[in-house]
């Protein structure tokens, strides 16, 4: 099947111009203008943005996480990613401590098989590095098609390696041309300071930011940055929220040491009042690292628009308000023995995360490209073409390019609507943005040339995406 978009405003990591895009069994086969073709499928783009496909190089779909599991599966995972603009989805796999490896990434990548209508790849997760690991690890990179880990910093205990297992990661990966990804807080003082505030009574959902501080955001990257620059890794330092924690990457920088920034959609349009709203609505807005003030966010443009920030995410993870956020209020907690103090209902019971992977393009569009804080072209680079790069996508996504795949995303600046938990097709039971006027949305999407959003309603059945198999 063959697809025609006439008249569009293409826009690429370097240029916009006006054009037309023939796209023939999945991949682009000509681009130009006053194209025609007598089998193809015609689409008007007069007025509107062709961009390629964005990539999400973070969301959590299946995460086992502070004692539940997140809400999506693939099916509501990707139709909203994909509604959103989003056609590739890169998941964290976040095996336990105790779990096998192979088994694991066999599980996440089932989850998605036959479900998935994104296209998807996993970063694996290093959860522990034993005499066994590596030898799992190179498994995974030869017979499953990855490329890049996960480690966590953070959550001591649980997710989180020591520095003996950093170490071992990082020298594992260097040696193999692997990217490692890393969550980066310094998980004693977290603890410490999680004890600290509990035990002066400080419980609410407002009280999570102050748990985790900039402070502890730096040090986990300079931490980071220590090991990276003692292995020669490359790294790319997922979900940056603040000043000090971009300084400490870009320092390492500038002594030679291989690190990506990735921030993500709710840093930026968010701040850190949310997590202060009453009746535990803060609960919703909890995610670590935290949601920061506005002078964070406004430097995270700033760095976005001047290359400093390499990509935007969404640390997409999903749990709902009504009974999964409640595991932290005092009337409902559901698990007193993952409180830092033993007694139930406190803020670090509230699962962490927010549901957000369909409303990244439509967020960096109507508070980044419309207010004039970034420009299309950045919001192409940091959302398609710079994730497909870092991971070993490019040209195949993030391009459009002659050969690469048909995974278009044709944009309608004069929409206008808003964001609502009524309209969205994530399965939560709230939405963070409630209410949120949005400009412009995506009214078609294509994977591989299968047109699975149309007219700005869902046009799928599921299951059309496809695995990426990446080589180191
Ligand atoms: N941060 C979150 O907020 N949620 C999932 C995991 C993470 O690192
Ligand atoms: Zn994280
Ligand atoms: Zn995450």
């Amino acid at each position: 099947m063959s697809l025609l978009i006439k008249n569009a405003t293409i826009v690429t990591a370097d240029e916009i111009f006006i054009g037309d895009l023939l796209a023939v069994a999945g991949v682009i086969k000509e681009i130009g203008a006053g194209l025609s073709s007598p089998d193809a499928e015609v689409i008007d783009a007069t007025g509107k943005y062709l961009f390629p496909g964005f990539i999400d190089p973070h969301v959590h779909i299946y995460l086992p996480f502070m004692g539940t599991v997140s809400k999506d599966d693939y099916a509501s995972g990707s139709k909203a990613a994909l509604m959103g603009g989003t056609t590739t989805l890169i998941e964290m796999c976040c095996p336990a401590r105790n779990a096998d490896p192979v088994e694991a990434i066999r599980l996440w990548k089932g989850n998605a098989t036959g479900i998935s209508s994104c296209d998807y790849t996993f970063h694996m997760g290093v959860t522990r590095f034993d005499e066994t690991t590596a030898e799992s690890l190179d498994a995974i990179v030869r017979d499953e098609g990855i490329t890049s880990l996960k480690v966590f910093l953070a959550y001591k205990g649980a997710l989180g390696i020591d520095d003996r297992e950093l170490y071992e990661t990082l020298s594992f990966a260097a040696e193999r041309g692997l990217i490692v990804t890393a969550h980066c807080e310094n998980a004693e003082l977290v603890a410490e300071m999680q004890k600290k505030l509990v035990s002066e009574g400080k419980t609410g959902p407002e009280w999570h930011e102050p748990s985790r501080p900039v402070t502890v955001e730096a040090e986990g990257c300079h931490h980071l940055m220590t090991f990276a620059e003692m292995t020669g890794a490359e790294v790319y330092v997922v979900h940056t929220s603040c000043i000090p924690a971009v300084e400490a990457i870009t320092a390492a920088r500038a002594r030679g040491v291989k690190a990506h920034i990735e921030t993500v959609a709710s840093y930026l349009t968010l701040d850190s009042s949310y997590a202060e709203l009453p009746n535990f609505e803060g609960a919703k807005y909890v995610m670590s690292p935290p949601i920061r003030s506005k002078e964070h966010g406004d430097f995270l443009w700033e760095k976005l628009a001047d290359g400093t920030i390499d990509t935007v995410g969404t640390d997409h993870a999903p749990f709902d308000f009504k009974t999964q956020k409640r595991m932290g209020h005092p009337e409902n907690a559901l698990d007193a023995s993952m409180n830092a103090t033993g007694k139930p209902g406190d803020f670090t019971l509230i699962p962490n995360g927010i549901p957000s992977v369909e409303e990244r393009v439509k967020l960096l569009y109507t508070d980044g490209v419309c207010e004039g804080k970034i420009d299309l072209q950045t919001l192409v680079r940091t959302a398609s073409t710079n994730p497909a790069k870092i991971f070993g996508l490019y040209p195949r996504k993030g391009a459009l390019e002659v050969g690469s795949d048909a995974d278009l995303v044709i944009w309608d600046p004069e929409f206008r609507g808003e964001i609502s938990v009524t309209t969205h097709s994530m399965a939560t039971d709230y939405s963070a943005f409630e209410g949120k006027a949005i400009k412009g949305r995506a009214d078609f999407v294509t994977v591989r040339g299968q047109v699975l959003v149309r007219s700005g309603e869902w046009a799928g059945s599921g299951g059309e995406g496809e695995f990426l198999v990446r080589v180191p």
